[in-house]
């Protein structure tokens, strides 16, 4: 982990939450960076995130959070993914010339509006799990998402014959929150379809890389 020194504040500490999808993003980005941070565990069945002292951290009582040095807080798993690429800028998973940049922020946002948002929505609406976090949960647009869910797949699929990766042809943030998306499908009794060669090419390949491993 090469850090720059920027005079910002240094990171403290990671609040994580487990397996769920957002904390991943940001723990796979960290892997990538090989950096390091005492982690502290939230327990989300245990609704460790509404208690009065997380609440404080977050009034949004999600996770991930990053804490600072002198206590500044960062929530938005890609709010923190960027403070640390700026701080540990190698290697770059933002775009390193103004037009990857752009293309990477583009692909990342059409992942998380589309795919996540969807496969979210599954397992928002429909797992007995959120019933009590998820309030309403209204099945029906649990069941409307799947359909969502399949039409962004089939689409990043098409986007994918012409090129190795999300955003272009290397790996970035947009394949991370792509992966996150996919595994998600799981707890969301979701399946990936199999004729989806192109993303099944991808999802090997992304899949091996080491920052992957749970
Ligand atoms: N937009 C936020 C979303 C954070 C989020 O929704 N985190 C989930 C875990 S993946 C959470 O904390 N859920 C708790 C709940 O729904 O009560 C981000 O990108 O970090």
């Amino acid at each position: 982990m090469n850090q720059t020194d920027l005079g910002a504040p240094k990171p403290t500490e990671l609040y994580d939450g487990g397996r769920a999808p957002n904390p991943r993003r940001v723990r796979i980005f960290m892997a990538e960076k090989a950096i390091e941070l005492p982690i502290i565990q939230i327990d989300i069945a245990k609704k460790e995130h509404k208690t009065e002292g997380f609440t404080r951290l977050n009034p949004m009582q999600r996770l991930p959070v990053l804490v600072l040095e002198g206590g500044a807080v960062i929530t938005e798993s890609v709010a923190i993914c960027r403070y640390l690429e700026e701080l540990y800028p190698e290697p770059n998973l933002f775009g390193r010339t103004p037009l990857e940049r752009a293309e990477v922020v583009m692909w990342n946002r059409r992942v998380e509006l589309g795919l996540f948002a969807s496969v979210a929505a599954v397992f928002r609406h429909l797992h007995p799990f959120m019933a009590e976090f998820e309030v309403p949960q209204i099945a029906a647009w649990g069941e409307a998402n799947k359909t969502k869910v399949a039409e962004q797949l089939a689409f990043l699929d098409s986007e994918l014959d012409s090129r190795r990766f999300i955003a272009g042809e290397r790996f970035t943030i947009a394949d991370i929150t792509a992966l996150c998306a996919i595994e998600f499908m799981k707890p969301s009794r979701l399946e990936r379809p199999a004729h989806l060669l192109n993303l099944a090419r991808w999802w090997d390949e992304v899949s091996a890389r080491p920052s992957i491993r749970p």
